[in-house]
């Protein structure tokens, strides 16, 4: 059985957005069943938990014997197991990863650093100071993005892994009206996250945390 371990809370800002977001809806368009184990700041630090994990953060994927973290090479290892993912022609699938690693190499370090200065550090001088140049490399990053996808509904000729990751890495900026002003991004992320896997997904994802608030 697969077991998936995360977080049991977050605050509202990171719900929905917590990485197990992207092996829950990998899982679920593979059709893979899995389990859940909900864990703590406390579990975060023990040593049992960063024999998994390193660095004791989320997710972590269990199966079998075979642990493994970092959510991109977690997603690759569920697309070995579903056409769905990851194309059985050798370029179709080279593509795939070449665009789920284009997600977590080009934009989510560019999206990742303005999420930071806007959530954790807005008042500080020097994210005052870094932010216009941040938001200036983010929407340099959106637009070229959107001029690829033009017509496409998809990266690709078809949904992969590097839709969904890429969809995961755009939600990042929620809090911002950047993808909105990109309406063939905009479109993009609703086509993809209105895929019945992700909504199964985020369901069972936002289920823990309203347990929790209950
Ligand atoms: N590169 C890692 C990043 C994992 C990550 O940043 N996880 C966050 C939750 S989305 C976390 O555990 N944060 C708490 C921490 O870093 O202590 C991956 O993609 O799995």
């Amino acid at each position: 059985m697969i077991t998936v371990h995360t977080f049991g809370w977050v605050p509202p800002f990171a719900q929905g957005l917590v990485r197990d977001m992207r092996v829950r809806w990998a899982l679920e368009e593979a059709g893979l069943a899995y389990k859940v184990r909900l864990i703590d700041a406390e579990t975060q630090q023990a040593p049992d938990y960063r024999a998994l994990q390193p660095f004791g953060q989320a997710p972590v994927y269990e199966e079998d014997g075979l642990s493994l973290f970092e959510s991109g090479a977690i997603v690759l290892h569920i697309g070995e197991k579903s056409e769905v993912l990851l194309p059985r022609d050798q370029e179709g699938r080279a593509r795939a990863v070449t665009w789920l690693l284009c997600a977590l190499n080009t934009m989510e370090i560019v999206i990742q650093e303005l999420a930071e200065i806007d959530l954790f550090t807005p008042d500080e001088d020097w994210a005052k100071e870094r932010r216009p140049l941040a938001e200036a490399m983010v929407r340099k990053r959106l637009s070229e993005l959107a001029a690829w996808l033009g017509d496409r509904e998809y990266l690709e000729d078809r949904f992969t892994a590097g839709d969904l990751m890429m969809t995961t890495v755009l939600q990042i900026l929620r809090h911002t009206d950047l993808v909105e002003n990109e309406p063939v991004l905009a479109a993009y992320v609703r086509r993809c996250t209105a895929r019945p896997a992700y909504q199964r997904a985020y369901e069972a994802h936002m289920a823990a945390f309203r347990k929790k608030a209950s």
